[in-house]
């Protein structure tokens, strides 16, 4: 017999489809299960956080909804939006049971979701697959409770963990199936961040160019603190077209105003004692903006700013069966010992061969 966590785990499969298309908010997953045990109705949030899960799937289950049981990954919301509250869509469709994973943190619902629901009669299952729901929804919580996004690193690398060879040349050090992988992990994210250095050497797209996931690029993000970038490079000359966004520390200037008038945010945030981006006011300012769900490509100071701030959530590193020696570029940048022993060790979660190269996914 099919039980509720695999009800659940199916709901938090079609969430985690919103990946990268619901910033600001979370990607929600909804299975209605008739009183006969159909599968009636299946959702998960729209682009851009609209429609609600709940709202496609009971949308989609009409009249079979009464007596029906819902699987939700979050919390359903308890306050007027542009529509009214999915807790009082699902008592008007007159479900009898909701299994829901886990609460959500929006002050707005936390936990009037669950209230409402209990109030109208309905039986709440709460707490089904928590741990699988914290982690598909860990983007939405960071922002909401930690007041940054979840940060992934994505590094691409020689088996010695060099990302470009001497002359800097970076862009091929991984195989085509990798290279795939990266896009896809492109799609699933809402904004991909580089520093500036990474745009000087290789001049990037950094959009996701696998066939019919196109539409999918996240918004470019450059940490720039002096503002090098330059206004004939390819992402500034497609800034119209996807959105790309500059960190910066300077507040104004020529530079400033000619990077706006080709349609690109630009954001002062404060700097550090070096004179650097503060990673911390810059990700509390990214979060402030909606992005949950960050993918920083590096390169390596990037890398060795993020390790500097404990900052990172996740880690993907592609690993090329090649050594390129001590002239190459170094993953990570400046890390001196000080900085080596305070880190986190991070945690391995899953490995495989891709192509010719190692994939392996770590976690804080
Ligand atoms: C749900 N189902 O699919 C999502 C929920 O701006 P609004 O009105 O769309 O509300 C956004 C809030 O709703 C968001 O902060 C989060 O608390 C919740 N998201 N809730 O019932 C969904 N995406
Ligand atoms: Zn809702």
């Amino acid at each position: 017999m099919t039980q509720d966590s695999d009800y659940m785990q199916m709901a938090l499969r079609l969430a985690r489809r919103g990946h990268g298309l619901t910033w600001p908010n979370p990607s929600v997953g909804c299975i209605i299960v008739s009183k006969s045990g159909y599968i009636v109705g299946r959702g998960f949030t729209g682009r851009g956080g609209r429609p609600h899960g709940e709202t496609v799937a009971l949308k989609q289950a009409g009249q079979a909804a009464k007596g029906s049981t819902a699987y939700i990954t979050l919390e359903p919301c308890a306050h007027h939006g542009q529509t009214p509250p999915c807790a009082q869509s699902l008592i008007n469709a007159g479900i009898d049971c909701a299994v829901v994973a886990i609460t959500d943190p929006d002050s707005r619902v936390g936990g009037k979701g669950i209230e409402m629901l209990t109030q109208a009669g309905i039986k709440v299952d709460l707490g089904v697959c928590q741990d699988k729901a914290q982690k598909a929804n860990q983007g939405f919580f960071n922002r909401i409770v930690g007041h940054r996004p979840l940060i992934t690193v994505k590094i691409a690398s020689s088996q010695d963990g060099k990302i470009a060879g001497p002359k800097g040349a970076s862009q091929w050090v991984t195989g085509p199936q990798s290279r795939a992988r990266g896009h896809l992990l492109r799609a699933s994210h809402d904004a991909i961040m580089v520093g500036i250095g990474t745009v000087l050497a290789d001049n990037p797209s950094l959009d996701c160019r696998l066939p019919g996931l196109e539409d999918r690029s996240p918004i470019r993000i450059v940490m720039d603190s002096s503002l090098s970038l330059p206004l004939d490079c390819k992402l500034v000359e497609t800034a119209r077209k996807i959105p790309t966004w500059v960190m910066t520390t300077i507040k104004g200037g020529d530079k400033f105003e000619g990077l706006c008038d080709q349609g690109v945010k630009v954001m002062t945030c404060k700097a550090d004692k070096q004179g650097r981006i503060d990673m911390i006011d810059m990700m509390a300012m990214l979060a402030n903006e909606g992005i949950t769900r960050l993918l920083s490509e590096g390169g390596a100071q990037v890398n060795a700013s993020l390790i500097r701030a404990s900052l990172i959530d996740r880690l993907y590193w592609f690993r090329a069966p090649k050594i390129i020696g001590q002239e190459g570029l170094a993953a990570l940048a400046d890390m001196d010992i000080e900085t080596v022993l305070k880190t986190k060790n991070f945690s391995l979660v899953r490995e495989g061969r891709i192509g010719n190269d190692i994939w392996q996914e770590y976690m804080i």
